[in-house]
């Protein structure tokens, strides 16, 4: 094994490398190794000055996130952070790419920081659920004052090393392109020159505006006041940053690794580690490990409505070749404005030129000839929910198109088998299911039949990677992932709203838990008539056993479809998303509780996420058990970015592991007392429960 630290002497300098690919993560080896590297050089009399850097890209992307709630080992990255600033030989830290978290720490207790232009530094941790835990709370204050060390805290982003240079973290860009040898020359000039260097702690440049600090600091209490939804540890940087300001430099290290335990132990960081982790995991797929995406250039997106408008987006802001086909110039139109719009809101807001447009929309090639399916290398159908409809346009593409060209369908439900067999070439039909609206949504299901081939398959991963989309694999099921299980809890909603509770009251406990918007919420801004659509298609084949609560269909009878009509659950005021708690829909629900002669029940917040999450965890185990999703974290990911789940929760099935999946067994248990058809338990989550094992269990490596 190559060593994950290595020392040069130059002269009498030192030059330490970590080498631990692939973004230097400061793990036990590279800890061990940057004691040992620092140590030695500071006894060697010959040595009279040090410099860390990364190898490749990266300088250091932080602490090793896999060891988190592992059993630490020594020596800790405090220490070591400790041990270069109290040198006596001044330390450069040479930021040859990416600095993050504990890796920025490290170059901030060195002496003298020197930066290639193309470096970026932050402090991540925020999404992680941590702080800054070696020392960052408190030397980067010091040396840039609170406001500006918050913002890095608290947004996480990463700033350029030019921004950097700025605000005084950075002490140089390199301009020259070789950050060692214009190293060495600061090295000798800071050693010719006897420049005197102070270790960061004793700095006091950004503690002078005291007033400007204190205002910083109460701030961001009420900015995160508002916005905290649930997480822990901004208000721990926060109190960090105050301590940094007003405890020596000891007794505010000390608060801070108090903190960042109590971070390290909250359930938040679980399940943001775990998101992390869910997010990457989702893009390895065994099946085209060895596959090569096809040549993907220009794609053809047959429909121009919401859907082909946001994927159209999504696929010029990747750099691709778009041509829309639309089926008349009215619809074609609308297919144009439905992708100007998005452009021209960009430029109203500031955030793009007229120019730029033009540029990108020169690569959008919008036509009523489907004959120009024929150029695409890819084409992705988003053309109306009907099986006659899709099959008819999948016969059509097989005509027209080229060989070789992959041909996705971004059905919500149908089988893609089905649409696949009325094609010559099912090797190449797969499902790429977008979520609304596709150009910003992060999730991409990437549905697979059972003949498609692995290459075509790896296309759609490929497509996914250049849109920076999330993509889970799907097996070939009704409503896939996603829509399956937000069945399951979309009808856990109705039923407790038929029950006694009011649908705004069941919207408030699910954003208590940390959702941006509840469900009934969700159903308005959707639109209710495509539910409804769907509700009337499956109505033959609905089981007699299944409650079915009519109070949706009632409301739709009435046209009321959510905001686009100005109504549905609740009533919005014109061109408002906020909408109002609608008495006469609470009149319709009435009827209906009493046409059923229910018991009303008012359930409380925590009883409506014990049923909404059971029903949620219930349905991912059987969509696991019937191997629709490969792992718990891939349901997760999809519920993370397609459903607006709460990131700092990890995800249902992480939430389960936390909850106890024990517990949520005997939740279902209980609740299927009163309906045994709909909370029959999942049998593979019986069986984790049997076996004491847990969710996380069965996530692949
Ligand atoms: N630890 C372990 N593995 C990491 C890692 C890390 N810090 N960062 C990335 N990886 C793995 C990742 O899982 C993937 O693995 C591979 O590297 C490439 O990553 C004490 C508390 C650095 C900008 O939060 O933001 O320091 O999937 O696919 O798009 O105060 O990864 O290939 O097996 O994402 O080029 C703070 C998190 C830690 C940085 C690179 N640091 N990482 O993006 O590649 S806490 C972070 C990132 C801390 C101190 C504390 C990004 C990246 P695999 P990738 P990328
Ligand atoms: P939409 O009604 O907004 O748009 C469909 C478009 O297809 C219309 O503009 C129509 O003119 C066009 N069209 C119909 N037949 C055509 C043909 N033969 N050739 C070319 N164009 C044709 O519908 P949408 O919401 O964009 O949904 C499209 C597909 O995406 C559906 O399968 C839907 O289930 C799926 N989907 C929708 C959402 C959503 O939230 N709306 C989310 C994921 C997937």
């Amino acid at each position: 094994m190559k060593d994950a630290v290595v020392l040069n002497q130059e002269e009498t300098n030192s030059l330490i490398t970590i080498s631990n690919p692939p973004v230097n993560a400061l793990s036990h080896e590279v800890r061990k190794g940057l004691m040992k590297a620092i140590n030695d050089s500071l006894e060697d009399p010959g040595i009279e000055t040090l410099a860390i850097i990364g190898s490749g890209k990266f300088f250091s992307a932080g602490a090793d996130i896999q060891e988190f709630g592992k059993p630490s080992q020594g020596p800790q990255l405090p220490e070591i952070c400790n041990l270069i600033e109290s040198s006596r030989k001044p330390v450069f830290a040479l930021i040859n790419g990416t600095a993050l978290g504990g890796g920025l720490e490290l170059a901030l207790s060195a002496h003298f920081r020197i930066a290639v232009p193309s470096a970026k530094i932050g402090l991540p941790e925020i999404h992680l659920g941590l702080l800054p835990g070696s020392g960052g709370t408190q030397r980067l204050p010091r040396i840039i004052g609170a406001e500006k060390a918050l913002e890095m805290m608290l947004n996480g982003n990463p700033v350029s090393a030019q921004v950097g240079l700025s605000y005084g973290v950075i002490d140089w860009v390199d301009e020259t392109g070789d950050l060692t040898v214009s190293a060495r020359g600061i090295i000798q000039e800071v050693l010719e020159e006897k420049q005197s260097f102070t270790a960061t702690r004793e700095r006091t440049e950004g503690l002078q505006d005291e007033g400007g600090n204190r205002n910083a600091i109460e701030d961001q209490r009420i900015v995160w006041g508002k916005k905290a939804k649930g997480l822990y540890s901004p208000f721990q940087i926060i109190d960090c940053v105050k301590n940094a300001l007003s405890l020596p430099f000891q007794e505010g290290l000390q608060f801070e690794r108090e903190s960042f335990n109590r971070c390290l132990e909250s359930p938040q960081r679980k399940g943001l580690i775990h998101a992390f982790f869910a997010e990457r995991r989702c893009k390895k797929i065994h099946e085209i490990r060895d596959a090569q995406p096809r040549k993907l250039e220009t794609l053809a997106v047959l429909g121009g409505g919401t859907m082909g408008g946001g994927i159209t987006v999504a696929a010029l802001d990747a750099g691709l070749n778009v041509v829309m086909i639309e089926r008349d110039e009215a619809s074609l139109d609308k297919g144009r404005t439905n992708v100007e719009k998005v452009y021209d809101r960009h430029i109203s807001k500031g955030r793009m030129s007229s120019d730029e447009k033009q540029k990108i929309l020169s690569r959008y090639h919008p036509t009523t000839d489907f004959e120009k399916v024929s150029s695409a290398d890819m084409v992705i159908e988003a053309v109306f929910e009907e099986m006659e409809v899709k099959k008819d346009v999948f016969r059509k593409l097989d005509q027209c198109v080229r060989p070789g060209t992959v041909l996705a369908s971004n059905t919500s439900y149908l089988d893609i088998d089905q649409i696949a067999s009325t094609t010559s070439r099912p090797q190449d039909v797969l499902g790429l299911h977008f979520f609304s609206p596709a150009n910003i949504m992060k999730l991409l299901e990437i549905v697979v039949p059972s003949r498609l081939s692995d290459d075509a398959l790896a296309t759609g991963f490929a497509l996914a990677n250049r849109m920076g989309k999330v993509p889970v694999r799907a097996g070939n099921s009704d409503g896939f992932i996603g829509n399956r299980i937000l069945g399951a809890y979309a009808k856990v909603a109705g039923y407790m709203m038929e029950d006694g509770t009011s649908p705004y009251r069941i919207d408030e406990a699910v954003r208590d838990f940390g959702y941006p918007i509840g469900p009934f919420q969700m159903f308005d801004l959707a639109g209710g008539d495509i539910g409804w659509a769907n509700r009337k298609r499956n109505a033959e084949s609905r089981d007699p056993q299944e409650r079915y609560v009519h109070v949706a269909d009632r409301i739709c009878e009435r046209g009321w479809f959510g905001q686009k009509t100005g109504r549905g659950f609740y009533l919005y005021e014109e061109n408002s998303r906020n909408g109002f708690e609608d008495p006469e829909v609470l009149a319709i629900i009435d009827e209906e509780r009493s046409k059923k002669e229910i018991r009303i029940r008012d359930y409380d917040p925590e009883e409506i996420i014990r049923r909404y999450l059971g029903a949620m965890v219930n349905e991912g185990a059987k969509v696991l058990g019937e191997k629709v999703a490969r792992c718990p974290s891939d349901i997760d990911a999809v519920q993370l970015y397609g459903y607006g789940f709460p990131r700092f929760r990890g995800g249902p099935m992480k939430y389960a592991d936390m909850y106890g999946i024990d517990r949520i067994l005997q939740d279902i248990q209980e609740f299927s007392e009163e309906d045994p058809f709909f909370w029959k338990p999942s049998e593979l989550l019986q069986d984790l429960v049997s076996k004491g094992q847990t969710f996380d269990d069965l996530n692949l490596q």
